[in-house]
C-alpha cells in the first residue's frame, strides 16, 4: 500500500541531554526504544517518508540523547538512545538513572512506547526488562520486529509465534503488542501508523492528504451530499464555462 505518511512534516526540533531540558510544550508523545542497531532511527524515518530525519547508523550506539522530531501542534517522536551497548557500566547505569528511567516512568506526554527489535534476534533479557518496566506505568507498549526482510515467510511466522509464546510466559495483558516491520521494504507501515495515530490523537484522513486519486472522489462526494454540482450552480462556475469556451 502507498500512501502519503500523516507524519511527513516531521521536524527535527532538540535534543535533550538532562531532563530539565525536556520540551516544555508536549501535548503527546511516542518514544522509540531498543536495542542499539535494532532499526529504531530506520524506522523512525520511513514512518514520517524522509530518508534522514533520524540518524541511521552502521555504529551501534551512536544515538546517545533523547532527540525529538517535531510532528506538528504539540506531537512529537522522540527517539531513544539504544541499549546494550556502552563503553563502561557506569555510563549505562548513569544515562539510565539520571535521563531514561525518569523519562520513561514519569513523562506525562508520553502516550506510548514502540519497541524495536530486531526480528533475527527478539526478545532478549534487555527487551524483556523494558517491557515489565515500562509496563508499570499502564502505558501501552507496540513492538516492531524489524528488518522483517531478512527472514522468510516461514521463518517469520515461526518467530512471531516464538515472540508470543515469550510474552504469554511474561504474563503482560493486551497492553503489549506486535507486529512484523520492514524499513527497507516499507511493510508493516499502515499497522504502525494507525496505532501511532491512536497514540497521537491524529486522524490519518485528516492530518494528511490522501493521494490525488482518493483525493478527487472525496471532493465529488463532498458536492453531492452538500447538493452542488456544476449543472445546478446558478452562477457559472470557472469549470463549466472554461469547458464551453
Ligand atoms: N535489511 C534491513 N536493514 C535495516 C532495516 N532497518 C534498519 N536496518 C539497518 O540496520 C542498521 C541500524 O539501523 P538504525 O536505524 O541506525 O538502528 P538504531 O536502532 O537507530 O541504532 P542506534 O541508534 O545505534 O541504537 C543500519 O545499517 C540500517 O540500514 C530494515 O528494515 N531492513
Ligand atoms: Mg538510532
Amino acid at each position: 500500500m502507498d500512501f502519503l505518511s500523516p507524519f511527513r512534516k516531521a521536524v527535527f526540533h532538540t535534543t535533550v541531554a538532562h531532563l530539565r531540558d525536556l520540551p516544555q510544550d508536549s501535548l503527546r508523545e511516542v518514544a522509540f526504544a531498543g536495542r542499539s542497531n535494532a532499526g529504531k532511527s530506520s524506522a523512525i524515518n520511513t514512518l514520517v517518508s524522509q530518508t534522514r530525519l533520524a540518524f541511521v547508523s552502521k555504529t551501534p550506539g551512536r544515538t546517545q540523547n533523547l532527540n525529538y522530531f517535531s510532528l506538528g501542534d504539540g506531537k512529537f517522536f522522540v527517539d531513544l538512545p539504544g541499549y546494550g551497548f556502552a563503553k563502561t557500566p557506569e555510563e549505562i547505569r548513569g544515562r539510565w538513572e539520571d535521563l531514561l528511567a525518569p523519562y520513561l516512568l514519569y513523562r506525562e506526554p508520553l502516550t506510548g512506547l514502540i519497541l524495536i527489535m530486531d526480528c533475527r534476534h527478539p526478545m532478549t533479557d534487555l527487551d524483556k526488562q523494558m517491557i515489565a518496566w515500562f509496563s508499570q506505568t499502564g502505558k501501552p507498549i507496540h513492538i516492531l520486529l524489524s528488518k522483517a526482510d531478512k527472514l522468510t515467510r516461514q521463518e517469520q511466522a515461526k518467530m512471531i509465534r516464538g515472540v508470543e509464546a515469550a510474552l504469554a510466559e511474561m504474563g503482560v495483558g493486551t497492553g503489549v503488542s506486535a507486529q512484523l516491520f520492514s524499513s527497507l521494504k516499507r511493510d508493516g507501515l499502515a499497522g504502525a501508523m494507525t496505532i501511532l495515530c491512536d497514540w497521537l490523537d491524529m486522524t490519518p484522513e485528516k492530518e494528511g492528504t490522501p493521494p490525488s486519486s482518493v483525493r478527487k472522489t472525496a471532493r465529488i462526494k463532498n458536492r453531492s451530499a452538500m447538493g452542488w454540482s456544476a449543472r445546478t450552480a446558478k452562477k457559472p462556475s470557472a469549470a463549466v464555462s472554461s469547458g464551453k469556451k
